[in-house]
């Protein structure tokens, strides 16, 4: 399978996110994806490969100029300042709630941070947007690659994605890789695009990217939100709104499920995108549900996700397999890997 490696991720390296009222080291580092790619390697199953060049234009079909161009100025604006600022990380510590006006872009440095982001566990560091640029570039490479044909393709990158909208960061995300990659095997002639997203964490921003489409289903198993982040959305009940209802498919569970039940939620999701009759599918593919990881409550085991790998397989249709969250650091090179593993063997 090719593998759209981002070797500019370590740039994006966030020292603390706020956590229980202390700032706590990030749990979002580097190391996941050198644990993956050291599996890859020695299982000799990802042929690395390069980014196509694409056009930033690309970024605009999903995010609003307005965020891009704050996200591309952002760490200069942050040290201009002070010069000082350049040795920290950037958080936000103010946000527009509701009764706030959000289309006036404020001028102050930290309102605009707030205007764009929706938690404090998201630094912004020296080296983001050129990481979630590279890594956003990755995304639209493994989605080309099924536009010209192949069966799969892997995006090795991160900062991963699904928790950014159209004009917000957050929950580690700022740019939604995933989204983007169903937008592009859109824009070049697939008709239907489903995304599937097997994070712990609901993929908010990718369901509010597509809401409102009937072109795009968006189907997610994740942490019930009334107990696990991001909280504010992915109910049972959001299905769509407009020409996109019916599009939207969430089934959440409860901390502590296992793979019996999980997997049953995955043959869920996977009869509503045949049923939805999916030209493409794009896999957001955390690893967060691994038994072992720090911050989830899902118990799955290092061999099921061979299972996972084989039952995507089994739908048939060509995937792009775009990396997010695990932070089991020492497995989830293993675990990520198995579902390859299992995907192609199938
Ligand atoms: C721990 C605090 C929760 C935010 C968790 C963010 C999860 C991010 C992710 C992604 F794929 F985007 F990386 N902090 N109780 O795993 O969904
Ligand atoms: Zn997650």
């Amino acid at each position: 399978m090719i593998t759209y490696y981002n070797p500019l991720h370590a740039r994006h390296h966030g020292k603390v996110e706020m956590f229980r009222g202390a700032l706590v080291p990030c749990f979002e580092v580097p190391a996941r994806v050198d644990h993956v790619l050291a599996e890859l390697q020695s299982r000799q199953l990802g042929i690395l490969q390069p980014p196509f060049a694409f056009d930033d234009a690309l970024l605009a079909r999903i995010h609003s100029p307005r965020y891009l161009r704050f996200l591309a100025t952002a760490w200069d604006q942050w040290v201009a300042l002070d010069a000082a600022n350049a040795r920290k990380d950037i958080l936000p510590s103010v946000w527009p709630t509701r009764t706030f006006r959000t289309d006036i872009e404020p001028d102050n440095f930290a309102a605009k941070m707030g205007l764009y982001s929706f938690d404090a566990g998201t630094p912004f560091t020296a080296g983001t947007w050129v990481a979630a640029r590279a890594g956003a570039h990755c995304a639209l490479s493994a989605a080309q690659r099924l536009v010209q044909g192949d069966r799969a393709a892997f995006a090795l990158s991160r900062p991963p994605g699904h928790h950014a909208g159209a004009d917000f960061f957050g929950g580690y995300c700022f740019l939604n890789n995933a989204a983007l990659a169903a937008q592009h095997l859109r824009d070049a002639g697939m008709a239907k695009v489903a995304v599937l997203d097997v994070d712990y964490h609901h993929g908010n921003g990718t369901q509010a990217c597509f809401y409102d489409r009937a072109d795009v289903f968006f189907a997610s198993i994740h942490g019930d939100p009334r107990t696990e982040y991001p909280f504010y959305l992915g109910h049972a009940d959001e299905r769509g709104a407009g020409a996109g209802l019916g599009a939207n498919l969430n089934l959440p569970l409860p901390r502590g499920t296992g793979f019996d039940v999980w997997s049953q939620a995955l043959d869920t999701a996977l009869q509503a995108i045949a049923t939805f009759g999916a030209d493409a599918l794009v896999v957001s593919l955390g690893m967060d549900t691994f038994v072992g990881d720090p911050i989830s409550g899902f118990t799955l085991a290092s061999a099921d996700y061979s299972a996972v790998g084989q039952r995507i397989a089994a739908a048939g249709l060509p995937t792009a397999f775009v990396f997010e969250g695990g932070y089991a650091v020492a497995e989830v090179g293993v675990n990520a890997v198995n579902v390859l593993e299992g995907f192609v063997a199938a």
